[in-house]
């Protein structure tokens, strides 16, 4: 039997470009969640992947999805960690903002509830207005609360008010 992990996350991937030695973005997305890990993360659940069109001035679809992960590592590091993954398939941060990407992948939800750093907000500042990351988010968690709306992912994915 192995120990509890300290910190379980809800992580966001998305693709809408091909790497040459993985493939395209759905590949791409596989090759994420194996690298994961990899690099020491339990691997708890894994969406199925969606295809979404772009949100902002990219041109290329994406494919999008959403991983439960738990290790050892605090929010910082768990970024740094992420980050290393996204280098690693040829993630470039220079130039404009939401440039298409060959790997994204954000932490949406943190089970200590609520991070805010300098480079780091926790849970995502737009997760909830972004259908491509409630879809899958609700699929494999749907239960999780968010702790700034109280709304869970289901209830956050079906849309809607809360009633008052
Ligand atoms: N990510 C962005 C900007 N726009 N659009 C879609 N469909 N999917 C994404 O993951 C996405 C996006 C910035 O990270
Ligand atoms: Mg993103
Ligand atoms: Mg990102």
């Amino acid at each position: 039997m192995t120990e509890a992990s300290a910190h379980c996350y809800l992580i966001a991937l998305g693709s809408n470009r091909r790497v040459p030695a993985v493939g395209r973005p759905r590949a791409v997305l596989d090759a994420a969640v194996a690298a994961l890990a990899e690099k020491g993360w339990q691997v708890e659940a894994v969406s199925r992947w969606i295809e979404s069109r772009p949100l902002g001035p990219s041109l290329r679809r994406y494919a999008n999805g959403a991983a439960l992960i738990a290790g050892d590592l605090d929010p910082p590091e768990a970024l740094e960690s992420l980050q290393a993954i996204e280098r690693s398939f040829g993630r470039e941060r220079r130039g404009q903002r939401w440039r298409s990407r060959t790997l994204d992948l954000d932490i949406v939800l943190w089970s200590g509830g609520a991070w805010h750093s300098a480079d780091l907000a926790i849970p995502h500042p737009a997760f909830r207005e972004r259908d491509f990351v409630l879809r899958p988010a609700a699929q494999i968690a749907p239960h999780w609360r968010d702790p700034v709306s109280g709304r869970t992912l289901r209830q956050l994915a079906q849309g809607g008010l809360p009633s008052a």
